[in-house]
């Protein structure tokens, strides 16, 4: 994107920007290990590596000052019980907070911080989320029909740590089941888990 004032129009049937820099598109496979039912993510695998979501940026330079801004787009679906989600991160350096507006669809945040605190926040259509410095978020599709698209805003030198949430997991999970959508504690999250 350029070094001086734009604007980037949404599509409004789709949310996605007609122009961006990167497109990120993660497959089953790049989520290895979190789903909590490893026997329906094997099986799920069986078939095709099919799509989970994709993440179109906007780019700037990574630098304090400057945002990163774009779309995500999560697809609707289960593996077991659980909703199709995002991997979840932290922000590298910690002290960054992140903005959510969601453009289509239902979804929830998952979220925690090292200290313990954990959150689970609906994030229905046209609402804003707010992801304060310190808690690791994971964006949950909690729809089955619908896309779940949203714009992201955050400060360009965050940076991402994804290997502490690969190793332990999040706190809490996002199911579906009696066709109701409730959230459990994580049987499998453990601080420092390094397996
Ligand atoms: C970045 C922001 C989003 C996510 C994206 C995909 O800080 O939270 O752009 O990157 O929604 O999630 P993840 O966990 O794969 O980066
Ligand atoms: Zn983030």
């Amino acid at each position: 994107m350029p070094d001086f004032p734009f604007s980037v129009l949404l599509s409004p049937e789709t949310g996605i920007p007609e122009q961006y820099d990167n497109h990120i598109q993660r497959r089953l496979t790049d989520l290895h290990g979190q789903f909590s039912n490893q026997e329906a993510y094997e099986a799920a695998l069986a078939g095709e590596n099919r799509m989970l979501y994709e993440v179109f940026e906007l780019s700037r330079p990574h630098t304090p000052g400057e945002l990163l801004t774009g779309v995500s787009v999560i697809y609707p679906g289960l593996i077991g019980e659980e909703f199709v989600m995002t991997k979840g991160h932290f922000h590298e350096v910690l002290e960054t907070a992140e903005c959510y507006y969601c453009l289509q669809g239902e979804g929830a945040m998952v979220m925690e911080n090292p200290e313990g605190d954990c959150e689970v926040v609906p994030m229905p259509e046209g609402s804003i989320l707010y992801i304060p410095p310190r808690w690791a978020h994971r964006a949950v599709n909690t729809s089955l029909e619908e896309k779940l698209v949203f714009l992201f805003i955050y400060p360009a030198h965050s940076g991402h740590d994804y290997g502490t949430i690969e190793s332990q997991g999040f706190r809490k999970l996002v199911l579906y089941r009696d066709g109701e959508v409730i959230v459990v504690d994580n049987p499998r999250w453990s601080a420092g888990k390094s397996e």
